[in-house]
């Protein structure tokens, strides 16, 4: 049936075959089989060759699965863009793989930088079902190859997605959205590999090659309708897997990434300040949720929008000049474990500094030196997980708050110091402390610094 889907007529079709790679083009004229054919041989070239990516899989003319790209050029009216046909199992590998031939709309294909875009797709997608054919459809393989194609400067649709991506830092990562409105978002979620790249390997996207080597399990496909196939086993090891394997080969982990693109996801266009990514200047800058004037103590805020698990929050705070110490405190809801950092702006907007809240139980506080003059600062906060976060369970929903609060720091030590003091009976209870309270997690380091003096505590 899959080989069906598509009938191509020898009398209109031109066909070519490769002299350097193993790729096949099937186009309606020579003209666009030329092109694409160059296309081709550059996309194999940068992402198997340079990148290291796994080489694509099809089927030869006696239906075995070889090492190579077909690819389809047929028009087909407007609206489809690309698709591929994933073509059965490959019994004798051990692993869940797939060949693949990839079909393009020839329609859109007069479109700067559109044919480009679409080879490396394909050719990228094909490299990763040649590894591992049942990861979800998306965001996972868009995931990855959206990457590529930024990283390879063919990404023509990249603003868009990336705009959509981080207007909505409180959704997962691996959320995906159906409607219209929002379908740009999955592809978008390809910042996160971008950062990875970064953070993490040399900026080049090999990192995601090693990272993908990780996903498959062994296992066959048992049937497929176009692009999505129907395996024997479970997706596991998941996309998500195989990157926190291959940090933690690296000596970090998936969440602490999330907490560290949380920081690179937010110095993006005015504010880029040349520390993050090298293209921050061109990505759109993340939604911020809220951004209050220090004018008054105690200061509390709340996000407006609950994050999902695997998300992220930001809310600015306009801190005039202040010759005493602020203490700041943050409380991530129950449930989940949190991140939580401070970046400093000065008064024209330049990263001068960070702070990153060391929590327990979600909850933390730190103490805030006086500031020379007036300061932003960026309070960010990472929503984690229950322990549990599987692509596949769609567990995104967005019901975790947490609550910042800034005060001036309430307490010194020599009121703790006094006879019959009580450090804890002296401060300033917020509603932050009685939200802490009950969880047990009231660790002030002011008090400790008490503790440590042998001064008593109650
Ligand atoms: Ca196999
Ligand atoms: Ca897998
Ligand atoms: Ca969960
Ligand atoms: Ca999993």
């Amino acid at each position: 049936m899959i080989f069906a889907l598509y009938v191509y007529s020898a009398a209109y079709a031109v066909t070519l075959e490769s002299t350097v790679y193993p790729i096949q083009v099937i186009a309606p004229d020579e003209a666009l089989a030329t092109a694409a054919m160059s296309a081709s041989e550059d996309a194999w070239r940068a992402t198997v060759i340079e990148l290291g990516f796994a080489p694509p899989l099809m089927r030869d003319a006696a239906g075995d699965a070889v090492e190579g790209f077909a690819i389809s050029f047929v028009s087909q009216g407007e609206d489809q863009l690309a698709t591929f046909n994933i073509l059965g199992d490959i019994p004798e590998t051990p692993a869940s793989d797939c060949p693949t031939r990839g079909v393009v709309n020839a329609n859109h294909m007069d479109e700067p930088g559109w044919l480009e875009m679409t080879v490396v797709h394909l050719l990228n997608h094909a490299s990763l079902h040649a590894v591992d054919c049942l990861e979800p459809q998306m965001p996972s393989f868009d995931f990855f190859t959206v990457a590529v194609e930024h990283l390879l400067g063919v990404d023509a649709f990249g603003p868009w997605y990336y705009r959509e991506f981080q207007s909505h830092p409180e959704a997962s990562l691996d959320a995906v959205y159906s409607d219209r409105d929002h379908a740009h978002y999955q592809f978008g979620s390809s910042l996160f590999p971008l950062f990875l790249t970064e953070r993490y390997g040399d900026g080049s996207g090999a990192l995601l090659a090693d990272i993908w080597a990780r996903t498959p399990q062994d296992g066959h496909i048992l049937f497929a309708n176009g692009e999505l196939p129907m395996g024997d086993v479970e997706n596991e090891p998941d996309y998500l897997d195989a990157i926190q394997d291959e940090l933690a080969a690296r000596g970090s982990s998936l969440d602490q990434a999330m907490i560290a693109f949380t920081e690179w996801r937010f110095f993006t266009g005015e504010f880029n300040d040349g520390e993050h990514f090298a293209d921050a200047a061109t990505l759109p800058e993340v939604f911020v949720d809220g951004q209050v004037t220090a004018a008054a103590f105690p200061l509390e805020v709340t996000p407006t929008r609950p994050l999902a698990e695997y998300a992220s929050s930001y809310v600015l705070v306009d801190v005039a000049a202040h010759s005493d110490p602020l203490t700041l405190s943050f409380a991530g809801g129950e449930g989940i474990a949190w991140g939580a950092s401070v970046y400093v702006l000065d008064e024209g907007g330049a990263h001068i500094g960070d702070h990153h809240l060391a929590l327990d139980g979600g909850a933390g506080s730190i103490d805030l030196e006086p500031a020379e003059g007036p300061q932003t600062l960026v309070l960010a906060c990472t929503a984690l997980t229950d322990g549990s976060h599987d692509p596949e369970d769609s567990d995104w929903d967005q019901e975790h708050t947490y609550q910042w609060s800034l005060d001036e720091a309430p307490l010194d030590d020599d009121q703790c110091l006094e006879p019959h003091g009580s450090c804890m009976g002296s401060s300033k209870p917020s509603g932050l402390f009685g939200l802490m309270l009950p969880l047990g997690l009231v660790v002030w380091p002011r008090r400790s610094r008490v503790l440590e003096r042998g001064a008593p505590i109650r």
